[in-house]
């Protein structure tokens, strides 16, 4: 299945707060001109817990990635850095009951439920692309909020400057944690501008359902113009703090994984380039896409990094 080829996402391609669009119609066409036919097992779910969510700000009309491509070929280092076994020994960890631990410069710290953050912070449907590092990308309509709305509500004081996201430790069902490779528990972070954009999404559901194990349940990041790395999954702890966080990938290969990691397609990964990527689901004949600066999201974010060299800072 070819995505879409070439350029940026057109402004058109982007819809405003005001447009609530008949959704269900929108995702069977393009269903149906990504797979040629429609499957049950593909699309967005008719039934699911999400189904009737309104499309939220920014949602691109894109064709999406099939579910099953989406779900079957999963970074999870926790589980397994094999893609294929991550999806399957993610169904171990408990999702439920689960909460996020808010801390640091912030003048509402505490242990909040998930169910509580979920009740004031209705969720909304987005479209978005997304790129791994390893040069490999999809689209997924993403479940979710806005993360910026959340952390309002925390109250920031005026040094958070960053912040900092870290997964569940629980290397009894998080197998691949009992061995190195990272240094668990996994960390991201973000520049507080870059968090509160309202681009950037927390994530509790894809595909009108709720968000599978694999894919980083019951609570996970999206930052869709940065490499997935950034995009943070099984989240359990928010820390708001005066300077950079050390973050996983980063410790692992500072040289190879930078603290931003905007998607760049002119600069490469030391080991290979990152100027096209290889969309998910498609053929082994279909050529690659070129990426786009910031994954095309450059009208929207470009100017956070106006007074930055982003060769030096990737
Ligand atoms: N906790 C945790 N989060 C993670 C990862 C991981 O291994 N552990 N992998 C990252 C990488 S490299 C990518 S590309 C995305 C993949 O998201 P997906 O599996 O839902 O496609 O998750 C990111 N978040
Ligand atoms: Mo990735």
């Amino acid at each position: 299945m070819l995505i879409k080829t070439k350029s940026n996402i057109l402004s058109s391609e982007i819809t405003d707060r005001a447009v609530f669009e008949s959704r269900r119609e929108f995702i069977k066409a393009a269903t149906i001109f990504s797979a040629g036919i429609m499957l049950p097992s593909s699309g967005h779910a008719e039934t699911g817990k999400y189904a009737d969510v309104p499309i939220g700000p920014y949602s691109a009309k894109l064709p999406v990635t099939g579910r099953e491509d989406v779900t079957s070929y999963t970074n999870y280092y926790e589980f397994s850095s094999n893609k294929k076994d991550s999806t399957v020994l993610a169904r171990a960890l408990k999702t439920k009951p689960w909460s996020v631990e808010v801390a640091g410069e912030v003048e509402k710290p505490g242990v909040y439920n998930l169910e509580d953050i979920l009740k004031d912070n209705p969720v909304q449907e987005r479209i978005y692309r997304f790129r791994c590092v390893e040069a490999w990308s999809m689209v997924v309509p993403w479940i979710g909020f806005p993360l910026g709305e959340m952390l309002k509500r925390f109250k920031p004081t005026s040094k958070a400057k960053f912040v900092e996201f870290t997964t569940i430790y629980n290397p009894e069902v998080m197998i691949g944690q009992r061995s190195g490779g990272l240094d668990w528990p996994y960390v991201e972070g973000l520049r507080i501008d870059e968090a509160m954009h309202p681009l950037t999404m927390m994530v509790t559901g894809m595909y009108g359902d709720e968000l599978p194990n694999q894919n980083g349940a019951p609570l996970r990041l999206i930052v869709p113009w940065k490499y997935g790395f950034k995009s943070i999954k099984a989240i359990v702890k928010i820390r708001f703090t005066e300077n950079m966080p050390e973050t996983a990938w980063h410790k692992n290969a500072p040289n190879e994984y930078g603290f931003y990691a905007n998607v760049n397609p002119e600069v490469s990964h030391p080991r290979w380039s990152q100027s096209r990527e290889r969309v998910l689901g498609s053929s082994l004949f279909t050529p690659k896409r070129d990426t786009e600066k910031f994954n095309g999201y450059g009208a929207e974010v470009a100017a956070l990094y106006s007074d930055m060299d982003l060769k030096q800072y990737f």
